[in-house]
């Protein structure tokens, strides 16, 4: 079947838009994974934000196959009837046997079958054991020995080649496991993963070099005011420093006004997420800001689950003790408001030594008494059941960072995911990171990572590593990324000293600029959001998908190779105008070419030249150097 592709132009310029127009009619898609409807890490974002993309393509041609979970259920499936003859027919059967088989046509689709993770893979598996026709493609989001390696402080990338892995999988006895990922790669007519590190990593582990490399997108949301994003960050910030005010009380010594919010987030996995590496990195901005007498402080924000018996005493305490403060400052307000009320009335200027009396003045001596502490705001809101043993906790331990009022970065562990219902912090996640100033995620094992991916489309900038398939990405596809707030730490040619100082000085400049320069910062950051939509990433899935097909029915199905092509040779240049800190535009590893390192003017300063966001983003518009698109 011929594929008759038509290019459209999109909003990216260079990157025009694919529009597919072929016939689906007789071609289904089955997307096999435990993460369908069943949140559990980044494999069920990568589903439900590519839904749409795949929905637009395939329309009642696409189905989606997890698990059954009543919550999953509940929460985010709408029971339908079966559009489909066909298909009715597949369930009735499947339900009165026990959901044994697959589906039986007489149109005989032509059936592409695509499994993520080893889970799913033994459906795989079976496929081809049963010799069923059907196209199958096996993506990997990790490799299941990759990260057990890395958890054991073991120096996976120098080593990649010489790992034992049938010994190291039983060592670790994950085989059974490892063996069912291995055989999905390998039955697979098309293997493919997130990124090119985790491809190399597969190739090595898996002994089958993936076909086509995936990354993941997001669906990014437009806002029809350009800065609609800047006034968010603005009033999710308001949110977040309530609860610190509630948290600090009693030692609210610093400056809300000069506090930047750093956070790090994702399952807890203490080195292979770089927890190590950003708590050594806060101890030494600690230093350095103490130092240098700054005036800025830093909360930095750890929100990765943990084992918890829920909020502990003293965090709840501070929250409550905020609210008895508005509630006294606002009972004062109305009393004085309606004293000053009846005194303009009568048509007098009020005698200002009487507008508040013995009883006003007892009420706030009581409130300000409340705010009395003999200990340090805590470091963790909840109850730990492993606080002895718990690697933050015993981290920070030893660095000493316990929010003593001489510590210019505090810190706060959050030990469960973030609730828009919690009595803590009523926000969730995409409000909590709006309203924060960096995100911080210095992985040794990522395969993709969408944490700094969310911050991006948010406007947010963020630290990720050359060791995370997002890192990579964006260092292949941005000309000077610091300069749009995507820092990269080195985690591949420096040793963990050098990384944490180049962390730290990351983590220093940043805290240098001025509100201004974070502002042109996150614009800039924002702009790139196009870069990670699913839009122009669903295509390397529609490549994997040709691809399969044209293996497993040749005779219908051709592939061409240059299909995969979506952002080759697409590169964003450097700002046109200065960027805010020219320390900050620097190369993440020694071995990027010097070349690329011009010497630039300084940054605007507050009383400086006026900067025109709208000009400067179309001067890079005007620069970008448009892919070569096959023809
Ligand atoms: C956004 C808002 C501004 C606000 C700024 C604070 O840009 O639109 O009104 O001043 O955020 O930025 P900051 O980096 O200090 O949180
Ligand atoms: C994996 O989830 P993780 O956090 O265990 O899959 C994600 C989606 O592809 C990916 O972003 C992440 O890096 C992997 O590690």
């Amino acid at each position: 079947m011929p594929l008759n592709r038509t290019l459209s132009m999109s909003s990216l310029p260079g990157l025009e838009d694919w529009e597919d127009e072929f016939d689906l009619e007789n071609t289904v898609l089955f997307e096999v994974a435990w993460e369908v409807a069943n949140k559990v890490g980044g494999i069920y974002t990568v589903l439900q934000t590519k839904a749409k993309v795949t929905g637009d393509e395939w329309g009642d041609n696409y189905y989606l196959v997890g698990p059954y979970t009543e919550q999953g259920v509940r929460t985010q499936v709408e029971l339908l009837e079966p559009p489909t003859p066909a298909l009715k027919r597949t369930l009735d059967s499947m339900n009165s046997k026990g959901c044994k088989f697959l589906a039986q046509s007489e149109e005989k689709p032509h059936v592409v079958a695509h499994f993520h993770e080893w889970l799913a893979g033994v459906g795989l598996c079976l496929c081809r054991a049963r010799r069923l026709p059907v196209a199958t493609i096996f993506t990997t989001h990790a490799t299941l020995l990759g990260r057990y390696l890395c958890a054991g402080a073991v120096d996976f990338y120098n080593n990649l080649e010489n790992f034992n892995v049938d010994k190291e999988a039983g060592e670790r006895q994950i085989y059974h496991r490892y063996c069912m990922e291995r055989a999905a790669a390998h039955c697979a007519h098309v293997f493919t993963t997130v990124s090119q590190i985790t491809a190399i990593e597969a190739q090595h582990l898996l002994k089958r070099k993936p076909d086509i490399v995936t990354p993941n997108g997001l669906n990014v949301k437009k806002f029809s005011a350009m800065h609609e994003f800047q006034n968010l960050h603005a009033q999710s910030k308001a949110r977040i420093q309530e609860f610190v005010r509630g948290h600090f009380y009693g030692h609210l010594d610093f400056n809300l006004d000069k506090t930047l919010y750093f956070f790090i987030a994702g399952r807890y996995e203490f080195s292979n997420k770089g927890a190590d590496v950003f708590l050594e990195a806060l101890a030494r901005l600690n230093y350095l800001l103490r130092v240098n007498g700054s005036e800025q402080t830093v909360v930095a924000f750890f929100i990765m689950p943990a084992r918890t018996n829920n909020f502990n005493v003293e965090t709840l305490k501070g929250q409550a003790v905020r609210k008895q403060l508005w509630d006294t400052a606002n009972t004062v307000k109305e009393k004085f408001g309606r004293k000053l009320y009846e005194s303009l009335l009568v048509g007098s200027l009020p005698d200002m030594n009487k507008m508040l009396d013995k009883e006003d003045f007892t009420m706030m001596k009581r409130a300000i008494f409340a705010t009395q502490r003999q200990s340090f705001p805590p470091v963790c809101t909840h109850n730990m059941l492993d606080d002895s043993s718990d690697p933050i906790l015993t981290t920070i331990r030893r660095i000493g960072l316990f929010n003593s009022s001489a510590d210019r970065v505090k810190v706060i562990f959050h030990p469960e995911f973030l609730s828009s219902t919690s009595p803590l912090l009523p926000v969730d996640y995409e409000e909590f990171v709006r309203g924060c100033h960096l995100g911080v995620f210095p992985s040794y094992y990522e395969p993709w990572g969408y944490t700094p991916a969310e911050c991006t489309v948010m406007g947010i900038p963020s630290v990720s590593t050359n060791l995370s398939g997002f890192g990579c990405f964006m260092e292949e596809h941005i000309a000077d990324p610091s300069a749009y707030g995507i820092y990269i730490l080195d985690r591949r040619f420096r040793s963990l000293d050098d990384s944490c100082s180049q962390l730290t000085s990351f983590l220093y400049s940043f805290c240098q600029q001025s509100r201004r320069q974070r502002i042109i910062q996150r614009n800039r950051t924002e702009r790139l959001s196009d870069l990670l939509d699913w839009k122009y990433l669903g295509r390397y899935y529609m490549s994997a998908r040709h691809m399969a097909l044209a293996k497993a029915f040749p005779e219908y199905f051709t592939y061409e190779p240059h299909e995969a092509d979506a952002t080759q040779g697409y590169r964003y240049p450097r700002p046109a105008s200065v960027p805010p800190s020219p320390s900050l535009s620097r190369h993440s590893s020694p071995h990027q070419s010097e070349d690329e390192e011009e010497p630039r003017d300084l940054p605007p300063d507050e009383d400086g030249e006026r900067y025109d966001e709208d000009e400067e983003a179309a001067k890079d518009r005007r620069n970008i150097r448009a892919p070569e698109w096959p023809r």
